[in-house]
């Protein structure tokens, strides 16, 4: 599994698929986007954002790819106001498959930076055994 963006500030992509809510990727402009690639094609079926900023909504396009080259939009949303303690917020769709989860942000209701403490894809990873369990969805991004 690996990470890349369009862009950092010194928040590095990696910081956005460690497991820890209190390091994050942040890149300033409009369209600033990240990919998180799974190594291969799985099963996906939902998103969790943690955005790093919760007093702030952030407007953002999450698209998933099989090649990393042609991307199919498959949320389009605005992140809630929630205040503190930041939490991830959950995005679900039809279950696809996909390899590459690339999250675009179009900025925020303050200004165009795009942060995020953390981005955990779920799914299944279309092994033999995992789908006898099908409702069992881990975190692809652990
Ligand atoms: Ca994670
Ligand atoms: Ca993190």
């Amino acid at each position: 599994m690996s990470v890349y963006a369009s862009g950092d500030d010194g928040n590095v992509p990696a910081n956005a698929i460690d497991n820890n809510v209190i390091t994050r990727w942040s890149c300033n402009g409009i369209g600033s986007w990240i990919v998180t690639d799974l190594g291969q094609v799985k099963r996906l079926s939902s998103v969790d954002i943690t955005w790093y900023n919760v007093n702030r909504s952030n407007y953002f396009v999450i698209a998933v790819s099989s090649d990393g080259i042609n991307y199919i939009d498959i949320y389009t949303g605005t992140s809630i106001i929630t205040g503190l303690p930041t939490a991830p917020e959950q995005y679900n769709f039809d279950d696809r498959p996909g390899r590459y989860v690339r999250v675009t942000v179009n900025g925020n209701s303050d200004n165009s930076w795009a942060s995020i403490s953390e981005i955990d894809v779920y799914g299944i990873a279309l092994s033999p055994l995992q789908r006898i369990f099908r409702d069992w969805k881990p975190e692809l991004t652990r």
